[in-house]
């Protein structure tokens, strides 16, 4: 055995060369990796005792893609285009042998291989849109050669994985491997050159174009097909562009084409902010003082308190995850109609394809429904997903206390109450934790994970991991009115009713908002969500808001009731401005003696986004939130913050804190105190530093 590198290693098995990566967590591609792969296949090519050559990995995946560390550092050789290159021109054929997952830089290093075997849990892929990049080495000339031009641009510009079985059919993995992978692939690669089987170069290969060659609509159609995915995200068209390139130009020149877009994108602000958030993502799964070797708690049960909306969507995410739950209403009425939406909107995952029958069966098996909390008393972890109430919630932990076994975690999903004190309402206040699902909670990736004082690190760890075996994205954060996410929106809620009494149309707010990147305005989401929701809040608190109340006055709740901020056809979403609403305003502006006035576009998108920003800046100081990044998380995942943008702080930093310290002082003198800016965004701002320098 030789070691090439650190990362890669040379042995010959027999008449098989056999090189492998040894670069954990993924085999990313750094540059040991890539020269370790060169010298290995050259290595392989100098010996004269091998005939062909494997290229595998070793650990839990096949490459995984770049090393996105190395992204925006001067770039260092060999790159790899040359390391694919060497494996294309070798003159012994060379199998790549798949398993985990082969992404990004790591399948285009598998397409620079003559075969490619996998196991039959393999997932191959192309997600660099999802950086805000594109395939940068082969990856969109060569794989439309494999796979026809359709599928690689759905896998190009989605960047989505298929699996292996999916692989083999369209010809992307030449043979699924049972039993131990690298002696599969060497048995395989025996067989190619036994049967004299030619040294596949796809770079050669042309025939897949040309049915896109003789279909000249295919790319308009496909543009027009992601256009509403895909706005305002600059990656996706130059995929497109890049295997129009593929199309249209010799393979060379299609690479040098690829390589222009590859390096427009680089450049640009998107792809910062997507790899930013691509680990603040996964940082955000840490807890700076939780050890992250914290004993877990075994999850194995759930019990869910409620079956309502809320209740429900919870529900199907353990059942998904294969977790039982029982879930417990007050009246069988109200549990049957529960259980009755739960096996509704599974139903209707399974008519559009998006589940299985077999699936759905499962799922369903997984849940029992109950009218006795006594029923809870064995679960691992009881979620309370019931209304608002101080009184009441206190009420249940405390039986709940009583019945469920010591070790369970008792958590709540409220958005708005102090969850230290629900904690004191029972004799284990270190097994409370707010769980704070995002509606509808089957779909939103989002878990605001919310400590107490007294939330132990066992049970934050616990939370954490069982978040991501339920498919959700978790951040933790400290107890405080809203939370993070839900305090920050009310900021932007505040300048939104201000702007209209100013003068600003609603529908202009709205706008600038979906145009900024979000998926609606602020008028737009509450319709959806129900004005009602916050009228009885506001009721709760004995506080008003002249329009929002006068257009509940009117029953006017949104979209559910046809009318809200906006007229809605019956049948129809979308929000048509309302006369009727337009004279609300302008008489509650007069009622308080507001002079309206023209309002510029620049001015309410500043209005609405830099008292997030600076609200954001002191839920930091208070440290209810760790890291400025989790905040990021909080709103792309939970509000659909355009994840191009990074998210609110990003953005921020992006602006530059001294521009919008400076804009708050002018805000100050026009609108007074509410614009102080926070001591924290003062401070860096005058330091000349981001939030990224915290
Ligand atoms: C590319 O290839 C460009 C090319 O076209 C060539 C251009 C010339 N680099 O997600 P996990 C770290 S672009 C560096 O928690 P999982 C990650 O930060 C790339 N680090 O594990 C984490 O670190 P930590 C295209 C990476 O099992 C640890 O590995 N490829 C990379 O849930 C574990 O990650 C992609 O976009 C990387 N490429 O999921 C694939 N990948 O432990 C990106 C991961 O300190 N990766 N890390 O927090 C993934 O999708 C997932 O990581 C994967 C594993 C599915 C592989």
């Amino acid at each position: 055995m030789t070691a090439i590198t650190e990362f890669v290693r040379y042995e010959a098995q027999g008449t098989v060369g056999v090189v492998t990566v040894n670069n954990p967590p993924v085999n990313a591609l750094s540059q040991g990796v890539r020269e370790g792969i060169k010298g290995g296949i050259e290595a392989g090519m100098a010996d004269a005792s091998v005939t062909s050559i494997v290229l595998a990995c070793d650990g839990r995946t096949f490459i995984a893609g770049a090393d996105i560390t190395e992204f925006g550092k001067p770039p260092t050789e060999p790159g790899l285009h040359e390391v694919i290159g060497t494996i294309e021109s070798s003159n012994k054929p060379v199998v790549a042998a798949i398993h985990g997952t082969a992404l990004g830089g790591g399948l285009e290093t598998a397409l620079g291989c003559h075969y490619r075997v996998a196991v039959a849990s393999a997932k191959v892929g192309l997600p660099e849109v999802k950086l805000g990049l594109l395939p940068g080495a082969g990856g969109t000339q060569r794989l439309p050669r494999v796979v026809g031009v359709p599928m690689a641009l759905t896998m190009i510009a989605g960047g989505a994985p298929i699996g292996a079985k999916k692989a083999l059919e369209v010809g992307l993995v030449d043979e699924i491997v049972d039993g131990d992978l690298t002696e599969g692939a060497i048995e395989f690669a025996k067989k190619v050159v036994a049967e004299g089987r030619p040294l596949v170069k796809i770079s050669d290969q042309n025939e897949k174009l040309e049915d896109a060659r003789k279909n000249p609509s295919l790319f308009a159609d496909f543009r027009k097909s992601i256009a509403r995915k895909s706005r305002n995200f600059e990656a996706p068209e130059n995929c497109i562009k890049a295997v129009e390139g593929a199309v249209n130009l010799p393979f060379d020149e299609g690479l040098k084409r690829e390589r222009e877009l590859f390096m427009e994108l680089m450049q640009g602000e998107q792809s910062g902010a997507q790899q930013y958030f691509f680990f603040a993502e996964r940082l955000a799964n840490k807890i700076p003082d939780v050890p992250k070797d914290t004993p877990l708690l075994d999850i194995n049960t759930a019990g869910i308190i409620g079956a309502g909306t809320m209740g429900g969507g919870i529900a199907m995410n353990f059942l998904q995850a294969g977790i039982p739950v029982t879930i417990v209403e007050t009246k069988q009425e109200f549990l049957d109609k529960g259980m009755d939406i739960i096996k509704s909107n599974y139903a209707a995952t399974v008519s559009k394809g998006r589940m299985s029958q077999d699936a759905m069966d499962k799922c369903m098996s997984l849940l029992t429904g109950s009218i006795n909390l006594e029923d809870l008393s064995d679960v691992d972890i009881v979620i309370e997903a019931i209304f608002e109430n101080m009184d009441v919630k206190k009420d249940i932990f405390g039986k709940l206390d009583k019945i469920c076994k010591q070790g369970a975690i008792l958590a709540t999903n409220t958005s708005t109450l102090d969850i230290d004190e629900i904690g004191e309402a029972t004799t284990r206040p270190e097994y409370v934790i707010g769980l704070h699902f995002f509606s509808p909670a089957n779909v939103m990736k989002l878990l605001e994970e919310v400590r107490t004082k007294k939330t132990s690190a066992t049970v934050m760890a616990t939370c954490m991991a069982l978040a991501k075996r339920i498919g959700k994205i978790p951040a933790m954060v400290g107890v405080c009115e809203g939370f993070v996410g839900n305090r920050i929106l009310a900021q932007r809620g505040e300048q939104a009713n201000k702007l209209i009494l100013e003068g600003a149309k609603l529908e202009d707010v709205d706008r600038v908002l979906f145009d900024f990147g979000l998926p609606m305005g602020p008028f737009a989401m509450s319709d959806l969500a129900g004005n009602d929701v916050g009228w009885r809040i506001r009721q709760g608190k004995g506080v008003t808001s002249p329009v929002a109340d006068a257009i509940c006055e009117l029953g006017r709740f949104g979209q559910k009731t046809g009318d809200g901020y906006y007229h809605y056809e019956k049948g129809n979403r979308t929000p048509q401005p309302d006369p009727i609403v337009e004279d609300i305003i302008i008489n509650a502006a007069r009622d308080a003696g507001i002079n309206r006035r023209q309002v510029s576009d620049e001015e309410i998108l500043k209005r609405c986004v830099y008292p997030m920003i600076n609200e954001a800046a002191k839920i930091l100081e208070e440290g209810i939130a760790s890291r400025a990044s989790d905040i990021d998380v909080i709103w792309v995942y939970g509000y659909g913050w355009p994840v191009y943008r990074g998210g609110p702080m990003r953005y921020a930093d992006h602006i530059g804190l001294d521009n919008i310290y400076n804009d708050m002082l002018k805000f100050k003198e026009e609108f007074g105190d509410e614009w102080t800016p926070a001591p924290l965004l003062e401070k860096l701002a005058k330091e000349g530093k981001g939030f990224k320098d915290l």
